[in-house]
């Protein structure tokens, strides 16, 4: 890590209570010119970030446990990412690559076919979301296989456009009121080890989902199962050993597409490149977003060259996807990633944290599962004694950590999972400042 220099101070300093009046300004602008269906989970607006820290108007420095949503792996300013978007700048900013084609798209796509699990034959695609990626992965897995029906899973979050609002199970807030959705989506449970029941086997997970799938959709009817490796807002929900594995190889068997979303999982964030790999899992399809790009927008659709070359020509594009700007992101990104070691940063950072976490349930009533993997980790909080998901302390905590100064995001179909996501090159002594304000605030909640 010591190669990493820092544009801002990595430290947690409050100058004002939280919002401070310069944010409060701004809060009261947005109010009349901002859409209220936006909401921001942080009341302070941002000045400036790097590494670790968001910097907001007011001058308060916080820690930065949530990377904007897994984005800002190598921080939000990484200054080889900063030079490569200029650069692209200073020449083109865009042409459309369905007009206009340009290297650095083929370049992202050689390092994607390169860094994906599986030696196979890809292909690529660029979009701008990960929403979009999901939704061509699925367009990709129709027009080649001829056939409809989705798979998609209890907890699944894919995205918010039509298609991927199908997809995605929880209603509020992202289903509720804009319907009618998709049709051809069908919904199977996940294995959610901590509250299975029966705290089912992966395998045996597995072979329930497949006995359903069989029954109500048929394997001839069956076009894709897309499934998130660990579920993101879902809750962090690792499956249990064996439930991907036994899973895609159904799908290998019958001709069903398996796509791994890894739009939150991906690059590097889990400790391995893709979350896929953990068990040895190569997806026909891999959807990426996030993390890909040092915060610009770009996203990715790679797999099986067989799937993707069945789109006829001029099947798969958009204005703005694979953009040049953002291309040029992506591989001074990846290059970072490589260079700061990222994956191994990610595994020292579930070593450095997980433990005290796993020490603090055992201390705890409210903490029903602590789980995740890399810099992915979450604490599900309960009702005390109980597994009754409390959504109330949930908040209160999260809250609490922020008027601290640590941001801190929650997630999870009950809303009752704190969960971390640091920017991976955020300083060790820093992490651990931030951790040490979640233990305390936990730990005093824990009446
Ligand atoms: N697939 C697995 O995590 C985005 C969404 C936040 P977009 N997750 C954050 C929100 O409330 O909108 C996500 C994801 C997985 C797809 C997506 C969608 O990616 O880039 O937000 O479209």
């Amino acid at each position: 890590m010591s190669t990493i220099a820092y544009r801002l101070p990595q430290e947690r300093l409050l100058r004002t209570a939280l919002p401070g009046p310069a944010s409060e300004a701004l809060a009261a602008r947005r109010k009349s010119a901002v859409a209220a269906g936006v909401v921001s989970s942080l009341p302070v607006y941002v000045a400036d970030a790097d590494g670790g820290v968001i910097v907001d108007v007011d001058g308060n420095s916080l820690i930065d446990l949530g990377s904007g949503i897994a984005v800002t792996s190598v921080g939000a300013s990484h200054p080889a990412v900063a030079a490569a978007v200029a650069d692209q700048a200073s020449r083109f900013t865009h042409t459309c690559f369905m007009v206009g084609p340009y290297e650095g798209y083929i370049q992202v796509a050689e390092e994607l076919a390169a860094l994906t699990p599986g030696s196979h034959d890809k292909r690529t695609a660029l979009f701008n979301s990960g929403a979009e990626a999901v939704e061509n992965a699925i367009k990709v897995a129709r027009a080649a296989t001829g056939k409809s029906g989705v798979v998609a899973f209890d907890h699944a979050y894919h995205g918010r456009t039509s298609l991927t609002m199908a997809l995605t199970a929880k209603s509020m807030p992202y289903k509720a009121t804009f319907g009618p959705f998709a049709p051809e989506v069908y919904r199977m449970p996940m294995s959610y080890p901590y509250r299975d029941e029966t705290r089912l086997t992966g395998e045996v997970a597995a072979q329930r989902v497949i006995a359903q799938m069989e029954a109500q959709i048929g394997a001839e009817a069956l076009a894709a199962i897309i499934i998130e490796p660990i579920q993101g807002e879902g809750g962090f929900i690792v499956p249990a050993p064996g439930f991907l594995p036994t899973l895609a190889d159904w799908a290998r068997r019958n001709r069903v597409v398996f796509i791994a979303d890894e739009v939150q999982t991906g690059f590097a964030r889990t400790g391995a490149w893709f979350a896929s790999e953990d068990e040895g899992v190569v997806p026909d399809l891999i959807t990426m977003a996030k993390g890909i790009a040092g915060g610009l927008p770009l996203a990715a659709l790679t797999g099986r060259a067989d799937l993707l070359d069945a789109v006829h020509p001029g099947g798969l594009g958009g204005t703005y996807g694979g953009n040049p700007v953002a291309c040029a992101a992506a591989l001074a990104t990846l290059q970072a990633m490589r260079f700061h070691d990222l994956p191994a940063r990610a595994r020292e950072i579930e070593a450095a944290v997980l433990p005290q976490l796993r020490a603090l349930a055992a201390e705890t009533t409210i903490i029903g599962d602590v789980r995740g993997r890399g810099a992915m980790l979450a604490i599900e909080i309960v009702r005390p004694g109980t597994a009754v998901p409390d959504r109330e302390r949930t908040k209160a905590i999260v809250a609490e950590a922020l008027a601290r100064g640590v941001a801190l995001l929650t997630c999870g179909t009950y809303g009752n999972v704190v969960r971390l996501l640091p920017p991976l090159v955020i300083p060790p002594e820093l992490l651990a400042d931030g951790i040490a304000v979640l233990t305390d605030t936990i730990r005093a909640y824990s009446h």
